[in-house]
C-alpha cells in the first residue's frame, strides 16, 4: 500500500505526543500501520491523539446529541436519521432543500476524533450551533469525563453483526487507501482484538451495558433492527430525544419522509454523495455507501470464518442478554 497523503496513513503528529506514544503499548497490524493500547482499545496514532486532546478539552453540553458506534455498524446511516429528526420543524423532510440533499451526513454531523480534535483538525467545534449533533468511536469508558456524568447530552449506540461490519470495514479500508491486506488477515485481526477501535466487543459491551444502567442518556440500536422495522426504530429514536411525532406529523406521513431520505439507496443517489470527499478525512464520500444490506458477509467469509466468528461473540456477550 502506497504511503499517499491520506488522513489516516501520514499524519503530523506533535513532538509532545509522540513523546507520549513511545510509553504505550504497541502492534502492529496487518496493514503495517501500529495499533496503540490506551485505556482498553487499540487506536491509531492520529486516532489517539485527537481522543486524549478532546477529553482534555471537550465540553458537552446538556443539548449535545451523540451518535456513536464502533465502525461500520450504520454510522452514517444514523447520523442521517438524527440529523433529520432533529432539524425537522425548520427543515421538513420532504423539502427539496433539505440539508441531507446538499451534504453528507458525515460533513453535517462530525467526529470528534476525526477533523475536530488533534493535529489533524479541520473543522472548528466553536462554530457548532446549539443543539450540537456530535459523533464519536470512542469507547464509553473512554468518552470525555464531561460526556458520560458531567451533562444530560444524550448518547445513541448502533451496533451490527460482527460479521457484516467487518466485511464492511475491509472493503471501506481499502478503498480509502489504509489497508489492502486479504480478508483472511482482517478476520485475523478482528479476532485479535486488534482492529481499530477493537476490541470489537469490548466496545458494544461498554455501551450496551451503560444503555441498561442509563436508559435515558443510552439508546441501544441494532443495525438489523432498524432494517427489519424502520419506522419503529425511528420513532423510538425521535421519543430518546425528546421529540416524538406528533399526531398531526404521524398523519402527515413525516416518519415514511424521513426513512425515505436517509434511505441506503435514497443518500447513495444524490450527487452530493456520489463524488468528492468528506470535509475531515478526505474520504470519498461515496465510500460509505456500498451494499447496505444485512448478511452480506456470506459473499465474503467462509462458513467456516462465520463460525469462529460467532462462537467468539457468543462467549464474550454471554450473560449481558445482548445478542445478534
Ligand atoms: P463509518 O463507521 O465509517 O461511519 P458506517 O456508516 O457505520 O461507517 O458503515 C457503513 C455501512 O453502512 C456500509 O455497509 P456495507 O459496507 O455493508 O454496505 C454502508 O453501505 C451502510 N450504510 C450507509 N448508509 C446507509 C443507509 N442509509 N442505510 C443502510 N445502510 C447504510
Amino acid at each position: 500500500m502506497p504511503a499517499s497523503s491520506n488522513f489516516f496513513r501520514s499524519p503530523q503528529l506533535s513532538q509532545d505526543f509522540k513523546e507520549f506514544l513511545s510509553t504505550l503499548p504497541k502492534e502492529k497490524g496487518k496493514d503495517s500501520l501500529y495499533r496503540y493500547h490506551y485505556q482498553g482499545f487499540w487506536y491509531l496514532d492520529l486516532l489517539l491523539e485527537a481522543l486524549i486532546s478532546c477529553q482534555q478539552h471537550f465540553q458537552a453540553e446538556d443539548s449535545d446529541v451523540f451518535v456513536t458506534s464502533t465502525p461500520k455498524c450504520g454510522t452514517t446511516w444514523l447520523k442521517a436519521i438524527a440529523f433529520a429528526l432533529l432539524n425537522r420543524r425548520r427543515h421538513p423532510a420532504a423539502s427539496g432543500d433539505h440539508p441531507l440533499i446538499s451534504s453528507n451526513p458525515h460533513d453535517l454531523v462530525p467526529f470528534l476524533e476525526m477533523g475536530l480534535y488533534g493535529t489533524s483538525k479541520a473543522l472548528d467545534i466553536a462554530s457548532f450551533p446549539s443543539p450540537r449533533l456530535l459523533a464519536t468511536h470512542v469507547p464509553y469508558s473512554s468518552l470525555p469525563e464531561s460526556i458520560r456524568s458531567g451533562s444530560k447530552c444524550k448518547i445513541l449506540y448502533v451496533a451490527r453483526d460482527l460479521k457484516d461490519a467487518l466485511v464492511s470495514e475491509w472493503h471501506f479500508l481499502a478503498r480509502a487507501g489504509v489497508s489492502d491486506v486479504t480478508m483472511a488477515k482482517a478476520v485475523e485481526e478482528f479476532c485479535e482484538g486488534l482492529n481499530i477501535y477493537g476490541p470489537f466487543w469490548d466496545h458494544v459491551l461498554g455501551y450496551w451495558k451503560e444503555s441498561l444502567e442509563n436508559p435515558d442518556r443510552v439508546l441501544f440500536l441494532k443495525y438489523e433492527d432498524m432494517k427489519a422495522r424502520p419506522a419503529a426504530e425511528v420513532r423510538r429514536v425521535a421519543e430518546f430525544l425528546g421529540c416524538p411525532f406528533s399526531a398531526e406529523e404521524e398523519e402527515a406521513g413525516e416518519v415514511d419522509r424521513i426513512l425515505e431520505l436517509c434511505s441506503f439507496e435514497g443518500l447513495r443517489g444524490l450527487e452530493v454523495n456520489k463524488k468528492g470527499k468528506v470535509a475531515a478525512t478526505r474520504v470519498d464520500k461515496s465510500a460509505f455507501f456500498r451494499r447496505g444490506e444485512v448478511g452480506d458477509w456470506k459473499n465474503h467469509l467462509s462458513p467456516e470464518m462465520g463460525k469462529k466468528l460467532d462462537r467468539i461473540i457468543e462467549e464474550k456477550f454471554s450473560g449481558s442478554g445482548l445478542f445478534f
